[in-house]
């Protein structure tokens, strides 16, 4: 099969992690998203949606990481994405929280602006704003991710990593591109800790941790180390 993503990719990472760890053969086609090869009329054709990843399967293509994710664990026969009712009913439902509130706030409201000028507002006092909104409602998701939706157990999915720890750890490692400090939560500390500690997290985050290097570098973002 072949994915056409990129290795920075906050969409794209969680399939290339989770497919290394359930030895999935992927072909990794790079769509340069910096030199705007996403917006060629040949990837449109391939995606109108302009955007990464996409999932080759023969003739069958598949938009969206969440539902890519849940294909390829169908397809692999993963316990990743449980085949018991109420187990997948949870799963979905981590994912639809990760995929609309959670990544609205933190990524879309809180980081983005501050790293992808595309995203900034187009005045300094908007953008404080904008940025305060979005920090108090993202405050507010990891309040439930730490209470709620991690309990005792390592994992999101309970006893052993789900597609929605795949998915929701790599949400939230976006926030070292800000230096988001997340000790006020400390199952989440926990739980991303143990995730990053998985043996092909370091790989797929090469290209993703130099981005965050850069920021680093430049200081642009508001939140210090
Ligand atoms: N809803 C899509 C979103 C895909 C998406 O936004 N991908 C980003 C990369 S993480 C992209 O290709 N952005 C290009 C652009 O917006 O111009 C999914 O979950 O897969």
């Amino acid at each position: 099969m072949k994915l056409y993503g990129h290795p920075i990719s906050t969409t794209t990472r969680p399939i290339l992690l989770f497919a290394a760890e359930a030895q999935i053969p992927l072909d990794l086609v790079t769509i340069d998203l910096f030199a705007g090869d996403h917006l060629s009329p040949g990837f449109a054709a391939i995606n109108p949606n302009r955007a990464v990843p996409v999932l080759e399967d023969g003739a069958f293509r598949l938009t969206e990481g969440s539902a890519i994710l849940k294909y390829l664990a169908e397809h692999a026969g993963s316990p990743a994405y449980p085949a018991e009712p109420k187990a997948r009913a949870r799963v979905n439902a981590l994912m639809d929280w990760f995929n609309t509130g959670f990544y609205r706030s933190f990524g879309y409201g809180l980081i983005y602006p501050q790293v992808l000028p595309d995203y900034a507002w187009p005045k300094a006092e908007m953008q404080a704003a904008a940025l305060a909104r979005a920090e108090t409602e993202a405050r507010r998701w990891f309040d439930v991710l730490d209470a709620h939706w991690l309990g005792a157990e390592t994992w999101l999915g309970g006893a052993a990593p789900s597609l929605a720890d795949y998915l929701g750890a790599v949400y939230v490692a976006n926030g070292e591109l800000i230096a988001f400090d997340l000790t006020p939560w400390p199952r989440v500390v926990r739980w991303t800790e143990a995730m990053k500690a998985r043996p092909a997290w370091a790989s797929v985050h090469t290209a993703f941790a130099g981005w965050c290097e850069m920021q680093r570098a430049a200081r642009r973002y508001r939140i210090a180390a």
